[in-house]
């Protein structure tokens, strides 16, 4: 079982976000994959959102199993503590040559209007190689620190509410690229973002929000305490 190195917990703490590699691979992910073409929804109405899969733990066994699988647990219970529960689990989509982006936000921005955390964070978990070009996560290094800011709502894009842009500082920003097998780890309170898909293939992720099990209430039924506070 991989555990996050202290270098690697110090990353995490000071950046608000850091990758492990290697934790899952390539053949799970293969078959994780045609699990999410069997779960995913004939063309949404809804095209920003195109592959999307909410609710994803709910959806079937394996992803459910995957949302609670030992080896996320085990690169988390340094940093979501004490307990661990699933706050939220989603599939996140950018078809081949899709446009379209995820705006800048803080995933509390959307999160504390179910309930308040000390120690939310997600993983990401690229089922494809995840590059600039295809739509990677990018971030701005140590945002977390800052706290909880303000954000508006857009009426476009896959992340609707969004930090108001011309007023915030993207200096910084860097992209994020995951192979498949790799687990981003990130803070509730990173400011973070994704641009559209210029490549033929897809991009999806996996995304897993947990939080500390001493919370009470999550996003709605997904909140599942895996391990309690005591
Ligand atoms: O996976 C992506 O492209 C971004 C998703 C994201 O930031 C979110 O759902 O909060």
């Amino acid at each position: 079982m991989i555990k996050l190195t202290p270098a690697q917990l110090r990353e995490y703490e000071t950046q608000g976000f850091v990758l492990a590699p290697g934790v899952f691979p390539a053949g799970e992910l293969s078959e994780l994959d045609r699990e999410i073409d069997r779960l995913e929804a004939p063309a949404a109405a809804d095209a920003p959102h195109r592959g999307w899969v909410m609710s994803l733990a709910q959806r079937s066994e394996k992803t459910r199993a995957f949302a609670q699988d030992e080896r996320l647990l085990a690169l988390i219970e340094e940093i979501v503590r004490p307990g661990i529960a699933i706050y939220s689990a989603k599939l996140t989509a950018k078809p081949p040559r899709s446009p379209e982006v995820c705006h800048w936000h803080q995933d509390d921005a959307y999160y504390i209007q179910n309930s308040s955390s000390r120690t939310r964070m997600s993983v990401w978990v690229p089922l494809q190689d995840a590059t600039p070009e295809n739509g990677c996560l990018w971030v701005v290094p140590g945002s977390h620190r800052a706290g909880l800011q303000e954000h508006v709502t857009r009426p476009d894009g896959q992340c609707r509410l969004s930090m108001p842009e011309p007023l915030v500082d993207l200096s910084k920003a860097v992209p994020a690229p995951a192979r498949a097998g790799s687990v981003l780890l990130f803070s509730a309170l990173l400011w973070h973002a994704s641009k559209g898909n210029a490549t033929d293939g897809k991009r999806r992720a996996f995304i897993v929000s947990y939080q500390e099990a001493s919370t009470v209430g999550g996003n709605g039924a997904q909140w599942k305490i895996l391990r309690p506070a005591s």
